[in-house]
């Protein structure tokens, strides 16, 4: 459902420093990159799922949760660490939640901006996933 990513830290007496490059650390071509910040306390984002779109998600700074639904089994991360990232399939439904007030979620894509690409209404997902039928 997802692949959790623990990217290398290169650490000295300086800090960290993580590099993340096209179809190495990331495992698609990056098309794009977006981030979120200052979500309200109590405010959860995303309720979609991507049709093709493949994502990598990391919480540069705070935290947040993530829950993930194939439209058969439901499981929820919590992203903590600057160096760990999340993949965001297609066909999966999430949900962000409990943001830190001092997240900073950024997202890593494999396709450009496409209203047409999302499933944002869950009945309309559950239709699409083929478990239904099991
Ligand atoms: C996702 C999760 C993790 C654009 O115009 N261009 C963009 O590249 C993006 C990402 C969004 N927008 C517009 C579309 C909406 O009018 O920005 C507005 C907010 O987007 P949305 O409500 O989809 O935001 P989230 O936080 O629910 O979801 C976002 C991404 O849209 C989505 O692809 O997987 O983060």
């Amino acid at each position: 459902m997802y692949e959790l990513l623990d990217f290398k830290k290169i650490t000295d007496e300086r800090g960290n420093l993580v590099v993340i490059e096209n179809n190495k650390e990331i495992p698609f071509e990056i098309q794009r990159i977006y981030y979120i910040w200052g979500t309200p306390d109590g405010v959860d984002r995303g309720f979609h799922a991507h049709r093709q779109l493949t994502q990598v998600a990391i919480c540069l700074s705070g935290s947040c949760d993530i829950l993930f639904d194939n439209g058969k089994d439901k499981k929820v991360i919590t992203l903590n660490r600057p160096n760990y990232g999340v993949t965001i399939e297609p066909m999966v439904w999430h949900e962000m939640r409990n943001f830190s007030e001092d997240s900073i979620f950024l997202v890593i894509a494999s396709g450009k901006y496409d209203e047409s690409d999302y499933i944002r209404d869950f009945e309309e997902f559950i239709k699409l996933t083929s478990f239904q039928s099991e």
